[in-house]
């Protein structure tokens, strides 16, 4: 048929076998292939049933999202998949889909227009496309709703979290679900309804009546709260809501037509980035297939505070034996408390049983002492930011840890050549910079240093993955990529307040560019008095002459350290709703009144700009100093550690469909007006801007 589709017989049942690796896409060749055998196996007189498989480790993981950027590109005209599923469902003679692994998007569109489904135990059936800015594009919203009902097809659709094979069969998308060999099964299926007539799901219209608007209305608030800024999911509850009120074709004209709007949206683009760009920061040049990753069967954890209790629970959730150590009992005991605790509401909330709990707990051994050190494969060391004390830890670990043992600091803005120069095998030293909670947050900074191995750094990115993290490795540098462009950054966010703007103003215009949160609310949550510490830790390193901000170290000198006090930038009440707090306000006028600075009207505009321009412009200096690789590197950074929007695709993409002439000017004029020491453009935005390039064409080129 096609390289990428086979047709073979078993007895009177054709097998058409698609086999396009990693994760048999729909790629150019492969609807084509599966509707040929179909067509082959209709006019053979000997077949009597067709079972249609994905070779490999899964069915159909959708469409090709590679060719999403050459149709928006103009390069390459729609898919037009729709009419290929119509062809497979028109099919005289049965279609059995057997689905094992994933049944993706498209995936689950060329299942759901088979005439029956088997399933694997461990298969996984979803409409993600809503996570890459899109919504089914291939009848999904239609086919969908007639076999699992609407209200599992609204939620399937807009939300897209993919469901179990149990699931599957139970809300009636699979027909069967096969234990042991899925083909063997698959095959004895299609014998039994070999005979039947083919039902076809688009003829299939019994869930779709009776139905609670209730339903949509719901899904519609939760998508608008928790899809902030992405139209595809209400989009996705359009479509499914239209199979209740057009015929089947009129659905997916319309759903075709959402698809299409969705498809061209930056939100799209920018969702798509991240999709690839996840993937794309775990290849680091230098490293490749055959740098050796050391086994990491025990690990050990030095701290038991909220740090080293969440990285201690990463461990023992993938399965690895892990220590916790603590220099006194009451803090080991707080520590294994909060562990406990954030377990049992996992269990409480359905999320795993009771037994996985303990199995988890009795992986991690709380401990006093080194004991048992000197046999673990990687150390995590997650105590207070000083260098003194880390340097004395260690020491002490370079003398009992054994050669092949990884030393790892959570440091988040200290040098990890000089944590390092505390032992005499630095190569064996990183940074592994996990993002609070540690047990939840996705994002994990690989820290290397100036010496550390490169079998070093690939056990610490193929960790990650084992983690479940998004491992993103960086150079050594202070605050390394995400903490060192937070700090221009936060800079500014305070600027604006001592020059005139509410606390209020600046938090809500991030927040309402789509941020979780706004700077100034972020400072409060994580406490001002940790970014105090650091500020006096390195207060030397300061330039004289040169404007920093002033009032969050004022409200740490009157012990507003944040919402754990319950005041801060702002003022808490008990449920954690922020308030005005006066006394910044009369901070800010004190420091505008000192230091000569002019308050006046700030608009949302220069709020925004000031504050994601000093972020773009740190980022784009991370590039030309290479702590950062690639800036799609920088925006997995924001999106997985610091709840930048991922419809806005990550700071750099940020700016790169803002326009970097646009980006470099507006540096210009705040660099005219606040001087160089704080505003110089980097060089590399200079650069990619005299050239007609962005970040992106960098990214491909390097
Ligand atoms: C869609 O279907 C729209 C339809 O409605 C039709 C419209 C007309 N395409 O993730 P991994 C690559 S939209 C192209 O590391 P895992 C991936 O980039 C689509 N490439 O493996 C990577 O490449 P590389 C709806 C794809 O085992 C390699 O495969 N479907 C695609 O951790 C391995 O991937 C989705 O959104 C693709 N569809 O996870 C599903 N998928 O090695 C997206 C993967 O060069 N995919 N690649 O870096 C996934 O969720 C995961 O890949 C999956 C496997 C769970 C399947």
């Amino acid at each position: 048929m096609s390289e990428l589709v086979k047709l073979t017989r078993q007895d009177d049942i054709a097998v058409v076998t698609i086999d396009n690796p990693p994760v048999n896409a729909l790629s150019p060749g492969v609807p084509e292939g599966i509707v040929a055998s179909i067509e082959a196996a209709n006019k053979d007189p000997e077949v009597k049933a067709i079972v249609v498989i994905g070779g490999g480790s899964t069915f159909i993981a959708g469409a090709d999202i590679r060719e999403f950027g050459k149709m928006t590109s103009g390069e390459k005209p729609r898919i037009a998949l729709t009419p290929k599923l119509l062809a497979i469902e028109d099919s005289v003679k049965p279609v059995v889909m057997a689905i094992h692994g994933t049944a993706f998007g498209g995936g689950l569109e060329t299942a759901m227009a088979g005439h029956y489904r088997v399933i694997a135990p461990t298969a996984q059936v979803g409409q993600p496309e809503v996570n890459l800015g899109i919504i089914p594009g291939a009848a999904g919203t239609q086919r969908l709703p007639r076999l699992a009902g609407l209200a599992k097809a609204v939620e399937m659709c807009a939300f897209g979290a993919p469901i179990s094979a149990k699931e599957a069969v139970a809300v009636g998308i699979a027909d069967r679900m096969i234990e042991g060999d899925l083909l063997t099964g698959a095959v004895a299926f299609a014998k039994e309804v070999a005979d039947k007539p083919a039902p076809k799901t688009r003829e299939r219209n019994e869930k779709l009546g009776g139905v609670d608007p209730a339903v949509f209305a719901t899904a519609r608030d939760t998508a608008k709260k928790t899809k902030r800024g992405q139209p595809a999911a209400l989009a996705a509850i359009d479509a499914v809501e239209a199979a209740t009120k057009m015929s089947f074709e009129e659905g997916c004209a319309y759903e075709g037509k959402l698809f299409n709007e969705c498809l061209f949206s930056t939100a799209s683009k920018a969702l798509i980035h991240a999709f690839f760009g996840e993937r794309t920061v775990a290849k680091i040049p230098g490293i490749g297939k055959d740098t050796p990753v050391y086994d990491i069967k025990s690990a050990a954890v030095i701290g038991a505070g909220t740090m080293g209790g969440g990285i201690a629970m990463n461990y023992a959730n993938a399965g690895i034996p892990v220590i916790i150590k603590e220099t006194a009992q009451d803090a080991l005991d707080r520590g294994m408390a909060v562990i406990k605790k954030n377990y049992a509401n996992s269990v409480a909330k359905g999320r795993f049983s009771q037994a996985v709990m303990d199995q988890r707990m009795a992986l991690i051994t709380p401990q006093l002492t080194y004991d048992g050190f000197e046999k673990a494969d990687i150390v995590v060391e997650a105590v207070f930011e000083g260098m003194a004390l880390k340097k004395e830890i260690f020491g002490k670990l370079d003398e009992i840890a054994k050669p092949s043992c990884i030393l790892a600091s959570n440091t988040s803005t200290l040098s990890i050549d000089e944590i390092a120069s505390a032992t005499k095998r630095p190569e064996m030293v990183i940074g592994h910079h996990f993002f609070s909670p540690a047990n939840v947050m996705r994002l994990l900074e690989v820290v290397r240093g100036k010496v550390t191995s490169n079998e070093v750094i690939n056990t610490s990115m193929n960790l990650g993955k084992k983690l479940k993290k998004v491992a993103v490795l960086a150079g050594n540098c202070r605050g390394f990529i995400g903490n060192r462009m937070l700090h221009p950054y936060f800079r500014e966010a305070q600027f604006l307040i001592e020059e005139g703007a509410s606390v209020e103003e600046v938090n809500k215009t991030l927040f309402d560019f789509g941020w979780a949160m706004g700077p100034l609310a972020v400072s409060d949550l994580a406490g001002l008095d940790v970014g105090w510490r650091i500020r006096k830790e390195f207060r030397h390193l300061e330039k004289p002459g040169v404007r920093v901000p002033l009032v969050a170290d004022m409200l740490c000198e009157h012990g507003r350290f944040g919402q754990k006090v319950s005041c801060g930038f702002s003022k808490y009440d008990e449920n954690r709703k922020p308030m005005p707090n006066p006394e910044t306000a009369e901070f800010a006028e004190q420091v505008a009144r000192e230091h000569g600075i002019e308050r006046r009207v700030v608009s949302k505009e220069e709020i925004l700009d000031r504050c994601m321009y000093a972020l773009i412009n740190e980022g784009a200096k991370l590039l030309d100093e290479g702590i950062a690789l690639r800036s799609v590197d920088i925006d997995i950074v924001y999106l997985n550690g610091y709840g930048f929007p991922a419809w806005r695709g990550g700071p750099m993409f940020y700016a790169d469909t803002v326009g970097l002439a646009k980006v470099l000017a507006r540096i210009e004029e705040f660099e005219k007006r606040h001087g160089s020491d704080l505003w110089s453009p980097a060089p590399l935005i200079q650069k990619l801007v005299a050239e007609g390039k962005t970040f992106g064409d960098r990214d491909k080129a390097a």
